[in-house]
């Protein structure tokens, strides 16, 4: 970079933090994205002109309110709940809502944002949004649960809908409280639409939906193993999580031949030298999905290693694929990555690598899978699920599959083409800026609004 890109870089990220003062994860997000696209804009006017990057980084609107609701020994509780409509410039909002103890404006605003670049690299209609709310939905009972979700809904229903804007999971959110939601959403405005994906099959879901964000993720890997003349088969993977980007990501790589040799969840690691199967997918499946339980409970059943309090990234790997949560993979650990042979990085969660750790991976020339292309199955299949909405049919399994498929290669397609660096393919810059350029043409030709 120029020093005088680095100065303009500079000046941008001092007004946006003085904007959003205690948003560290916002100003990651935004800082590895203008990094790119500061440089990329200066000899185009008119993204200049038209203010582009501060208009992106300005969401449309937040919506904040508070949920009450009551837990099973009658007290009354009472969260936060959040929207970010981040921006709508290609479609309606769209994206995620999260449950967790630790969900603040900070995380919300940076996954709104992310979201906006990813949903424009799936080359579907939909704008960008995230949402949530600072709920622990450990140990809560189906009643809590409910409970939540509805009067989370009861709030949220009113800056929501199939044309404006259309939730659906992240952490803590599955089906489950997708389908509670949406019940909800139904019975207040007595309309059976498709205000939210990830229902189930047979109240207006979409196949392929719960499986896409980890298939995704290991059709974007072998997209881009096949570009340097590597192969997956024999591969040893490193897959942190245990939830729903983790488990396909792992059913995924084992039908390809990978061999899946560590999993994790947020009170340790498992390791498994030999390899996962997928029996042993499958009761980590039902252990997680049905018993609610802890992955240390695996490492009993099937002796297994098990390391407490221990992220993945210190067993030596061809592959690591990040699948649990933001800033999971520190300085450090990307250096031991790197250190004990891995390859490849491809990132199933949202700002899982810290920006050290990036910077590591691409001084040292491995491949790096930015998580804005490598995890965009999850909302391209949402986006199926909304024409099929509006349709009201159904697609076969296997057309949504074809369709994944090539929505991940168009990705790959893009990221070559915008992500030349030297010899070299840096799939940072080539995501930021294919999204980046559907987003801001549009705000462009509609003018400033
Ligand atoms: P789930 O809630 O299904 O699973 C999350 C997993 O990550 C669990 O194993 C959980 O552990 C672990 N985890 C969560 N927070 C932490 C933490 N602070 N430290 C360590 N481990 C943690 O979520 P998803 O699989 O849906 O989401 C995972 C990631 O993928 C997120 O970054 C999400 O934004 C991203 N993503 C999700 C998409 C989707 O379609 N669902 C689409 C695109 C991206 P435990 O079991 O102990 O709770
Ligand atoms: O981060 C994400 O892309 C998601 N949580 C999925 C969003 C969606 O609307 O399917």
């Amino acid at each position: 970079m120029l020093a005088t890109d680095q100065d303009r870089l500079n000046c941008f990220m001092h007004g946006l933090k003085r904007r959003n003062p205690h948003q560290p994860q916002f100003h990651q997000a935004v800082y590895e994205v203008a990094m790119d696209i500061i440089p990329f804009i200066q000899d185009r006017p008119i993204y200049q002109r038209h203010r582009v990057i501060e208009r992106l980084t300005e969401p449309d609107r937040i919506v904040i309110f508070r949920v009450n609701w009551e837990d099973d020994q009658g007290n009354f509780r009472a969260n936060r709940g959040y929207r970010i409509q981040q921006s709508n410039a290609i479609g309606p909002y769209k994206g995620g809502i999260r449950f967790h103890k630790e969900v603040s404006l900070d995380t919300l605003k940076f996954l709104a944002f992310e979201q906006t670049l990813k949903n424009a690299l799936t080359g579907l209609p939909m704008g960008g949004a995230k949402g949530g709310a600072n709920f622990n939905p450990k140990g809560k009972s189906e009643g809590e649960v409910m409970c939540f979700c509805q009067r989370f809904m009861a709030v949220l229903a009113h800056h929501i809908g199939p044309n404006t804007d259309i939730p659906a999971g992240d952490i803590g959110v599955g089906a489950r409280e997708v389908s509670y939601m949406f019940g909800q959403y139904k019975h207040m405005v007595n309309q059976f639409t498709g205000a939210l994906t990830g229902k189930g099959l047979s109240y207006g879901g979409s196949l392929i939906r719960t499986e896409a964000t980890g298939y995704g993720a290991v059709y974007l890997l072998e997209n881009m193993l096949k570009h340097h003349g590597h192969e997956l088969e024999g591969r040893t993977v490193l897959v942190s999580g245990s939830g729903n980007v983790a488990q396909y990501t792992v059913e995924k790589l084992i039908e390809l031949g990978g061999k899946v040799i560590a999993m994790s969840d947020s009170s340790g690691t498992i390791h498994e030298p030999g390899g996962i199967t997928a029996e042993k997918l499958e009761w980590i499946k039902e252990l997680k999905n049905i018993r609610r339980g802890r992955l240390e409970e695996y490492a009993e059943e099937f002796q297994a290693n098990y390391y407490p309090q221990k992220r993945p990234w210190q067993i030596p790997c061809d592959i690591a694929i990040p699948c649990a949560t933001q800033n999971e993979i520190s300085s450090e650990d990307a250096k031991t990555l790197i250190a004990n042979g891995c390859m490849a990085v491809v990132e199933g969660a949202n700002m899982p690598t810290v920006q050290e750790g990036i910077n590591a991976y691409l001084a040292a020339g491995i491949l790096y899978g930015p998580s804005k292309a490598a995890n965009a199955g999850g909302v391209a299949v949402s986006g199926l699920e909304m024409t099929q909405n509006s349709m009201r049919l159904s697609w076969s399994r296997n057309d949504l599959d074809q369709k994944l498929h090539s929505i991940m290669h168009n990705i790959h397609e893009q990221c070559v083409e915008y992500g030349q660096d030297g010899d070299d393919i840096n799939y940072r810059k080539g995501a930021n800026i294919a999204g980046f350029i559907r987003v801001a043409d549009a705000l462009v030709a509609c003018g400033n609004i």
